[in-house]
């Protein structure tokens, strides 16, 4: 496929997943043991061979743009390129205000490259798409000058999504972003509505132009969601692509849908939770469809009887290289790169996020540790609500968030 350009929408700030992004953008959020979020999107362009991405970043870039040059460096050999773009403050000295005027102030960008298609994803969701698919689904229809994917869910979350109506052509008739009341339901089943992944397919041309007139509206925040798509909708060149039917192959069905938006404390656990599912519904496995990240140079994972003859075990976890498992019981939890589990120590149904000490005796429950965090020995968390919520970050379901290089229960 030529005439692709790609632009990642990588600067998000990340509030609700206070305190894992005071410190980095979402996008650079560790996730799963070995990977970072912005990867999983990467791999869906990489994987699909479209291989001419821009990665627009804003806020807190700097371990994001540390990620991208170890990692994602495509060399001069051809005209692939990945490109981490700072915001430049191009069109006057402020910053992107929101994501239409993110893409506008590197208009430039793309009218050098003059591409046919225009993809613009969002950074920081968890799923697997084989993205020629979607632009295919785009290019069948004539006169479709916008694309935008889809999936369902449930009714309760329609305030945190596009809500998208359809007719039975698949062309968009309604969009409602982020409506407080009253959400479009899909037909036949009330408790969903057709969710926009903030995943756009768009002629080209049509988008420059769109964003050069969005760019001189006063009454505009300049947005894709607020802005662009309600715009455009209206016109009658929007279609839907309907994200279960994606297939990836390696994969015996349909991806089946699985696509995570890990914008809070819960659900960046709950995502991180399904990888130890025994049949996980994003399968990190498949030789068909390689998740790169960049990993450091660290040994393999160790589990050691400890000096009393004390088994070193994780049951139902996933633990990455640098790992020591001494004496120690892990159980549904996941250890990012060089975490030590010393002597009598406990940890389950827990997200260790890489660099992390638990100390001998150490109980740890329902929680989240960000990188560099270590706990001190016969410390206990998540066992006693009421005590965790005085000392930490707990979120609404109860899940302990640790900030990164915090040392717990040392005097
Ligand atoms: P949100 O995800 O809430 O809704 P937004 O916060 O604008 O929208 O983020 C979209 C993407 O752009 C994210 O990947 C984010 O990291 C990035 N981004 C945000 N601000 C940016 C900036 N200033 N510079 C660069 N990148 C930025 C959108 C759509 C909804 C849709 C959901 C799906 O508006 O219609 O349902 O995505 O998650
Ligand atoms: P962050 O807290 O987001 O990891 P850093 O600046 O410390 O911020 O790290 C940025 C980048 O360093 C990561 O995106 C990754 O590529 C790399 N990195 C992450 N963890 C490790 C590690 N344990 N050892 C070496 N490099 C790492």
């Amino acid at each position: 496929m030529s005439g692709i350009l790609s632009m990642i929408l990588a600067g998000g700030e990340g509030t609700r997943l206070a305190p894992l992004t005071s410190v980095r953008a979402k996008p650079a959020v560790p996730f799963g043991g070995n990977y970072r979020i912005i990867d999983f999107v990467l791999n869906n362009f990489v994987n699909s061979d479209l291989l001419q991405i821009f990665v627009l970043t804003q806020f807190k870039s700097h371990s994001l743009m540390k990620h991208m040059s170890r990692r994602w460096r495509v060399t001069g050999l051809t005209n692939r390129f990945i490109d981490p773009i700072p915001a430049q403050m191009q069109m006057g000295k402020h910053w992107y205000q929101g994501t239409a005027d993110a893409i506008y102030q590197n208009i430039e960008l793309v009218e050098g490259m003059d591409p046919e298609i225009c993809c613009v994803f969002g950074g920081d969701h968890i799923y697997k798409m084989d993205v020629r698919q979607m632009i295919e689904f785009h290019r069948s229809y004539e006169d479709a000058k916008l694309t935008v994917a889809a999936i369902p869910v449930h009714v309760s979350q329609a305030d945190q999504f596009g809500v998208i109506e359809i007719d039975e052509n698949n062309k968009m008739i309604g969009f409602q972003e982020k409506p407080k009341s009253n959400p479009k339901t899909i037909p036949g089943r009330p408790d969903y509505v057709l969710a926009s992944m903030g995943n756009y397919v768009f002629d080209a041309p049509t988008m420059v132009e769109s964003l050069k007139i969005d760019a001189e509206r006063s009454d505009s925040v300049h947005d894709f969601g607020h802005n662009i798509i309600p715009d455009l909708y209206k016109a009658g060149v929007v279609y839907v692509y309907d994200f279960s039917t994606n297939f990836i192959r390696g994969e015996q069905e349909h991806t089946g849908g699985y696509w995570r938006d890990v914008g809070t404390i819960d659900s960046l656990f709950e995502a991180n939770m399904d990888l130890l599912a025994v049949d996980p519904p994003i399968d990190l496995y498949n030789r068909f469809w390689p998740l790169r990240s960049y990993h450091p140079a660290v040994p393999p994972a160790k589990f050691v009887h400890d000096e009393a003859n004390r088994t070193g075990q994780a049951i139902s976890s996933i633990v990455a290289g640098g790992c020591i498992v001494s004496g120690s019981f892990v159980h549904r939890s996941i250890l990012g790169y060089n975490c030590h589990v010393h002597s009598h120590a406990y940890v389950e149904n827990s997200v260790l996020m890489g660099n992390n000490d638990i100390g001998r005796g150490a109980r740890i429950r329902r929680a989240m540790l960000d990188k560099n965090v270590a706990i001190a020995p016969g410390t206990v968390i998540g066992e006693d609500p009421e005590a965790d919520r005085r000392r930490f970050h707990v979120s609404p379901n109860g899940i302990v968030v640790i900030p990164k290089g915090a040392r717990i229960g040392f005097d």
